[in-house]
């Protein structure tokens, strides 16, 4: 039977005296400022644009040659930046994500509800990242998939090696013979996301480029613009076909994914639900623990790749 606490129905009213002793500590004599004489440092429109234009082009500039880039920022991405970027802080990681919002599909749980599920052991990283959770024996849930998702993303900005460029689309792979004729996917084609979006109605809006000896592909399960990268050897002639992702089994389809993160091509790792995609392995809806293990695991081959 379905059975919920009893709420604590106590009103704001009830607490009022308690509350209002907080926040008279937490404001102090800050209030005063808001009480019509809150006053900015003076500035010119012009310093504001050059604020932001010198430092994104000077971070673009710099990474259009990198040591990683990751294609989507979703919950694998994320933790396969995290993982790589704190520890192997030498390495130029670049995160080129399609939404203006990064966090892929990991703002809520299923259904659109907000708690979000994680099988153990991949609990491990919450509290590596200091993510609280409930334990409930064999997983543990989190009050809020956006906590998740705010504190790693945060997390992952903070690292002085990490450049995230969102709003910006992977329209193609870049692939190169290497010496032994060997075709190896050696960077990514990028856009602007609303330019990629138009190109059916624009006429030819010529991409750039960001080369790395590892690519490592997030994008997720199909869609508009998922599963890209898997979808693009198939049109490349990299690989025969897709797998396509199969139905939804928990208990198969966590461990495939973390178990079959690999390189697939020379320089190109997929994480994630991408991995499905290209594997034919199952899906295994609300639950993420396989995305933070696959994303660990991406990142660990990265390194292998890149120390060999
Ligand atoms: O915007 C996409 C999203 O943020 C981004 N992306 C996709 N194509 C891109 C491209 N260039 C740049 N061409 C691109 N970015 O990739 C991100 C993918 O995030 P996601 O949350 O969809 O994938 P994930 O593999 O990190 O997590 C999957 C979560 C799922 S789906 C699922 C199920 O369907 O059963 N279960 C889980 C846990």
């Amino acid at each position: 039977a379905l059975t919920f606490d009893k709420p604590n129905e106590s009103s704001i009213f009830d607490r009022k005296a308690e509350i209002q002793s907080q926040t008279q500590v937490a404001q102090g004599e800050v209030l005063e400022n808001y009480e019509g004489k809150y006053k900015f440092a003076p500035i010119e429109e012009a310093q504001v644009s050059r604020a932001m234009i010198k430092r994104y082009f000077q971070s673009m500039y710099d990474r259009v040659v990198s040591d990683v880039v990751i294609v989507g920022a979703g919950s694998a991405g994320l933790s396969c930046a995290y993982s790589l970027a704190t520890q192997r802080p030498d390495l130029k990681i670049t995160i080129v994500e399609a939404g203006v919002a990064p966090g892929g599909g990991a703002w809520l749980g299923g259904q659109l509800m907000t708690p979000m599920v994680i099988r153990k052991p991949a609990d491990n990283f919450l509290r590596e990242i200091g993510v609280p959770y409930e334990d409930e024996g064999n997983f543990v849930v989190v009050k809020h998939a956006a906590l998740f998702t705010s504190t790693l993303l945060s997390k992952v900005l903070a690292k002085p090696n990490v450049v995230l460029m969102n709003a910006t689309a992977v329209e193609d792979l870049i692939v190169h013979e290497d010496f032994a004729g060997k075709q190896r996917v050696a960077g990514v084609v990028t856009n602007w996301t609303l330019v990629a979006l138009n190109h059916d109605t624009q006429s030819c809006m010529d991409p750039n480029t960001i080369t790395a000896p590892v690519i490592i592909s997030a994008t997720g399960h199909d869609g508009p613009m998922g599963a890209f990268s898997a979808k693009r050897l198939v049109s490349t002639g990299l690989l025969k076909e897709l797998g396509n992702m199969r139905g939804l089994d928990m208990n198969r389809a966590e461990p495939a994914i973390v178990n079959g993160t690999r390189e697939v091509v020379p320089g190109l790792i997929l994480t994630g639900m991408e991995l499905s995609e290209h594997d034919g392995s199952n899906r295994m809806g609300p639950t993420f623990g396989a995305m933070i293990a696959s994303g660990v695991k991406a990142a660990h081959e990265a390194i292998r790749i890149l120390d060999v």
